[in-house]
């Protein structure tokens, strides 16, 4: 049985335990009242510098790299990467080096934008941050292996993370874990959800939560929300990490297709750069639940929910679960997108 396959994989504890669940009323009744919405907290899952979704997903790949004797946490990811401000939080707290590939993946011209919210963070927790020209690319890079050469040529012994945790035998396993998680706190509510709502960019996160709940045929309940703007890319990646961890935690069958679903209508056109109704949906969610979603990821899975309630998308009587992934340093980034 895929669960407790799964929990033969050896993890280093760094998030809190379960992350919450709560129904979002105001927004709730704001929508109408007929579906109910509900979140799941990824943002407030751990004391490492604010959480988030990679810090789940670390926990396979600590205990790896601890296991392996490695020294160093080598990661990559854009100027306001949360994945690598989570990479640096789980290096400080297990004694680790870290050494950071920052691309330049957004063009966000804003003063403070490569020294203010994440790449901060990472700097205060000794992080060694490495600035790089190359855009936006989920794929693997040659800074990122030119960082590790680095890491061996010092005589230090890498742990190489790929962009969000993702393309990695163990990048699965966190979200994983999630869907198990979420089928125990229905039990306690009393009630199933219908659809979990959840952004997707590098993809390990929605192939976790597919590969999870794949054992009770949910896996299409999951509607991934791209923000990659490279939607095919997404879907293949996901594709891909969902069948991989699906096989290693003994689904015991092949993933179909229509189990892999991801809207394309809420990226914006572009990595990192939010519209004006994005920037609407922030707003509206931040005034009616004091919940903080950003601009990059999360304010754009929050504003397709929203869309698809008033389109009709859901029965009445159905409870959607929003999955929060965290995010909301790299807020700091983008003032400029609230002076309105
Ligand atoms: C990120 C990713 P996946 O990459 O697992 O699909 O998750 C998407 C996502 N929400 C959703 C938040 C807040 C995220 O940070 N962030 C990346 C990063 O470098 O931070 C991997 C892209």
């Amino acid at each position: 049985m895929s669960r407790t396959k799964l929990e033969s994989f050896p993890k280093t504890q760094l998030t809190f335990g379960p992350s919450p669940i709560h129904r979002l009323d105001r927004l709730t009744e704001y929508l109408g009242g007929k579906v109910e919405i509900w979140a799941k907290r990824e943002d407030v899952n751990s004391g490492l510098a604010y959480g988030g979704n990679k810090t789940r997903k670390l926990e396979y790949l600590a205990a790896e790299a601890l296991a392996q004797g490695c020294d160093t946490l080598v990661s990559i990811g854009g100027v306001q990467s949360n994945h690598t401000r989570q990479v640096a939080a789980v290096a400080a707290k297990l004694g680790l080096k870290c050494v950071l590939v920052q691309e330049h993946w957004v063009d966000w011209d804003e003063v403070n934008y490569e020294k203010t919210g994440n790449i901060l963070l990472s700097r205060i927790m000794g992080a060694e941050v490495r600035l790089d020209a190359a855009g936006f690319d989920i794929g693997f890079r040659k800074s990122w292996e030119e960082a590790i050469a680095d890491v061996i040529a010092r005589g230090g012994k890498p742990y190489a993370i790929p962009a969000g945790a993702s393309d990695h035998p163990l990048g699965g396993h966190g979200f994983a874990g999630w869907a198990f998680e979420v089928e125990d706190q229905e039990k306690s509510l009393g009630f199933t959800f219908d659809n979990v709502i959840v952004c997707s960019v590098t993809g390990s996160t929605q192939a976790g939560m597919i590969a999870g709940f794949a054992h009770s045929n949910r896996a299409q309940d999951v509607l991934g929300i791209d923000a990659s703007a490279t939607v095919e890319k997404t879907w293949d990646q996901i594709k891909r990490i969902a069948s991989r961890t699906a096989a290693a935690i003994d689904l015991g069958r092949e993933l179909e297709d229509s189990e892999i679903v991801l809207l394309d209508g809420w990226h914006d056109g572009i990595y990192g750069v939010a519209s004006e109704h994005t920037i609407a949906g922030i707003e509206l969610v931040g005034r009616l639940e004091g919940m903080i979603t950003d601009p990059v990821y999360e304010g754009k899975s929050i504003t397709a929910l929203i869309d698809l309630v008033k389109e009709g998308r859901f029965k009445d009587g159905s409870r959607i679960l929003y999955a929060h992934l965290g995010g909301q340093p790299a807020i700091n980034g983008y003032s400029t997108a609230f002076d309105r």
